[in-house]
């Protein structure tokens, strides 16, 4: 079967300087394993949708997105990331002290604080991690601002390093901006956003910036945090505070998920609940780290799952912002990218046809 896509073109955006992070290792439960997060990983996604430019128009952001990220991060968190920027080329900075919050003041402006800001000991800092994660979130940025000309239904952002784990004031989870975040607050302005993250873990650092907030729906499928990082969020009962009571949703999964059966939880527990919220633009944090011979996750899905999670997805009729998140197996991570992103032209493709029927 060939696909015409020739109607649509995806833009793609990504900056080189987001390879220039490079964390060594990581302590893994008493083991020091090789760091998941690589730059492999980008490569991989880039290479695969550099075959197919028909249909993966890639682009670089311009400019570093400083508006956003202030709307989104506080300015303690940007100043680490600067003072890592003094630390010698060849050294990575590893947190280890982590201190109680209740009684300890943080001093962004000396490294050996980093602790203060971060909750987790596999998310180094080293020279180039700030350029890295601010073009890594200009993706997102400059992806929801075409988005905001409502010239194109689907637009993904190629973040790497990834950013569902960061908050507001805390680092983690390979994460040092929330991109996914960065895109909905920009959007926000057009009326109710949805974030629904299908990365293997928790997306603890979306779920805390938007809380409290209505007008940001938040639905998360993951691994059961009572098994799988990040341990202390992505339990159910995790429901919203305050104005924003309702409006986050948690659907912890059991290990060895397959595509079958979280298929049938997207549909009748995550697209349905978005479905009933109405958003204007749905953000998906997209991780891949659900496929079967990831490293890091615990389910097993295959690359043709991913097809038909995109398929679903655009079923909806949403303007879709893709954000990349976690994913780790980098042989097939582009591979994989691309199916889910081929089921979304076909969702937006036959959405499209049944309007024309239709009429
Ligand atoms: C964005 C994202 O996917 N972040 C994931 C962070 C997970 N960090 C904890 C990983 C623990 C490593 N366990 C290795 C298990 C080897 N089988
Ligand atoms: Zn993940």
């Amino acid at each position: 079967m060939t696909m015409s896509n020739n109607d649509l073109s995806i833009p793609v955006y990504f900056h080189p300087d987001q390879l220039n992070h490079k964390p060594l290792y990581e302590w893994a439960f008493g083991d020091k394993i090789d760091h998941p997060e690589t730059t492999s990983r980008a490569e991989s996604i880039y290479n695969e949708l550099l075959k197919e430019p028909g249909l993966f128009d890639i682009r670089r952001p311009e400019g570093y997105p400083t508006k956003s990220l202030k709307d989104t991060h506080n300015e303690s968190l940007m100043k680490l990331y600067h003072t890592a920027e003094a630390l010698p080329p060849e050294q990575t900075y590893y947190p280890s002290i982590f201190p109680n919050r209740e009684v300890a003041k943080g001093d962004p402006t000396n490294i050996r604080h980093a602790g203060f800001f971060c909750y987790d000991s596999g998310t180094p800092l080293n020279a180039s991690t700030w350029t890295a994660a601010a073009w890594s979130a200009a993706c997102a940025d400059q992806a929801a601002a075409l988005m905001e000309t409502g010239k194109v239904p689907v637009a993904y952002s190629l973040c790497r390093p990834p950013g569902h784990h960061a908050s507001r004031n805390l680092f983690g989870g390979y994460c040092y901006f929330n991109n996914a975040a960065i895109g909905a607050k920009r959007l926000r302005k057009f009326g109710k956003i949805a974030i629904l993250d299908i990365d293997f873990h928790h997306g603890n650092g979306t779920q805390s910036i938007f809380y409290r907030d209505p007008d940001v729906l938040n639905v998360s499928i993951h691994g059961d945090p009572k098994a799988f990082y990040p341990f202390f969020s992505g339990f159910l009962e995790e429901t919203g505070m305050g104005k924003g009571v309702g409006f986050n949703k948690n659907i912890p999964l059991p290990e060895k998920t397959d595509g079958q059966e979280y298929l049938k939880v997207l549909k009748k527990e995550a697209l349905s609940e978005i479905t009933k919220y109405q958003p204007k633009v749905l953000i998906i944090s997209a991780g891949f780290d659900t496929y079967k011979e990831d490293p890091v996750g615990d389910f097993s899905l295959e690359t043709d799952d991913f097809f038909d999670v995109g398929l679903e997805i655009a079923r909806l009729k949403l303007p879709l912002l893709v954000v990349q998140e976690g994913g780790y197996h980098s042989p097939t991570l582009g591979k994989n990218v691309s199916s889910f992103l081929h089921g979304v032209v076909e969702g937006i493709k036959s959405v499209k046809n049944s309007k024309t029927k239709g009429s």
